[in-house]
């Protein structure tokens, strides 16, 4: 039994190593909302993977920040629940904000692993220990910088690359790449960058044997995709278009995509994050975890997600290093030679989480009770 009785809302800042450029924005710094739950004894934690402003999807920090605050925490403050999806019901009145809601519900899984004692990639139903890993390197200032990037990943060991790409940043970077590593596993992500008219031009990728071609049409777009994907020989793969299994379903049987990925913000938490994966599983539709640029709380949480039994491609689930000096759990995220992370087996998120430095990088904070709230 988990009962909550205050929610703690944060606001930290963390400066990336390097800055990160998608088709749609360069991001130099995080503003990072973290959110903790306090129930009984147990400090559980989320983190709202929504960026600063509303690019990747229609939310942003603040949308989340204000959605958590007057509809979400009141929901669940003071009330009893058993299990971490529990919460799912109780947020059926509040539409779409799923990112706000996955912050909240993972907190929730948190808490219930730690409660039982066991891994949260255990909770989850996870199989594996030990997950393969690739990298998203974003859009450089020049092509020999992104070759120089790739190479250093390639020689951490990573297991895939994937590149950003935009319309005056793709067929010619890929034949760069490909001219220069025939073999590597390689796939792009195009963040919605094109059109139905850019069918002919993407189709110019088909001669470089990628892996996949992430997201290029419409972030809000099924339908069109199964038009694309008709033409295409490389597969697509979802992205912001799937927000819940239901989108799946869709997905694969208008023949939209071949391959999916999941991003636990992006379809609402876990248990729909879980519900996609079930989905796809039955279709025989591959998926791998996506990243939102995550810091360490995040990070293990996708990390747990990814031990699940359909996570058989390597997702963006990647080292502490790539993104920050200093990340907030301890030890940080660590990759192997291999291209490998091992999960901790340890109570929870399997990593201790640094208050001290949280503190240290928080600007703004709000604990909202019951009592506060109102019930
Ligand atoms: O589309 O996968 C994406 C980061 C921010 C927004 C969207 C995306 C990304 C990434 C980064 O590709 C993946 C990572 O966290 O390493
Ligand atoms: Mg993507």
């Amino acid at each position: 039994m988990i009962k909550i009785e205050a929610i703690t809302l944060r606001e930290i800042r963390m400066p990336l190593v390097h800055f990160f450029e998608t088709s749609f924005r360069r991001t130099y710094d995080r503003r990072i909302l973290l959110l903790c739950l306090h129930c009984q004894g147990i400090e559980a934690w989320g983190e709202c993977v929504a960026g600063e402003g509303p690019h990747y999807s229609e939310e942003s920090i603040d949308t989340a920040w204000y959605v958590t605050r007057e509809y979400l925490a009141p929901a669940i403050l003071g009330k009893t629940l058993e299990r971490g999806r529990d919460c799912v019901p109780l947020f059926a009145a509040v539409r779409g904000h799923r990112m706000a809601k996955a912050a909240v519900e993972n907190a929730l899984w948190h808490a219930e692993s730690i409660q039982k004692g066991i891994p949260l990639w255990k909770l989850l139903g996870g199989i594996r220990a030990e997950v393969p890993c690739g990298v998203s390197i974003g859009i450089q200032d020049s092509v020999e910088q992104l070759l120089e990037k790739i190479e250093i990943e390639l020689a951490s060991g990573y297991q895939r690359i994937k590149v950003k790409i935009k319309p005056t940043w793709d067929v010619n970077v890929i034949e760069r790449i490909r001219a220069r590593w025939p073999k590597i596993v390689l796939s792009c992500d195009a963040n919605s960058a094109y059109t139905l008219e850019d069918a002919n031009h993407l189709m110019k990728l088909d001669a470089f044997n990628l892996l996949m071609i992430e997201q290029p049409l419409w972030s809000d777009d099924i339908y069109f995709h199964a038009r694309l994907q008709k033409q295409l020989k490389t597969a697509i793969c979802l992205d912001e278009s799937i927000r819940s299994a239901r989108d799946a379903q869709m997905a694969i049987e208008l023949g939209s995509c071949r391959i999916v990925n999941i991003k636990v913000g992006r379809v609402g938490g876990f248990s729909e994050a879980i519900a996609v994966h079930n989905t796809c599983k039955a279709a025989g539709i591959p998926v791998w975890c996506g990243g939102m640029l995550e810091s360490g709380i995040g990070r293990t949480q996708n990390l747990a997600l990814s031990t699940l039994e359909n996570f058989t491609l390597p997702g963006d689930v990647s080292a502490s290093k790539r993104y920050w000096k200093e990340d907030i759990i301890e030890p940080e995220v660590l990759v192997s030679p291999q291209g490998t992370i091992q999960v901790s087996n340890q109570v929870g998120i399997g990593h201790a989480i640094r208050k001290d430095l949280i503190q240290r990088l928080t600007v703004r904070e709000e604990t909202l009770s019951a009592a506060s709230a109102g019930i």
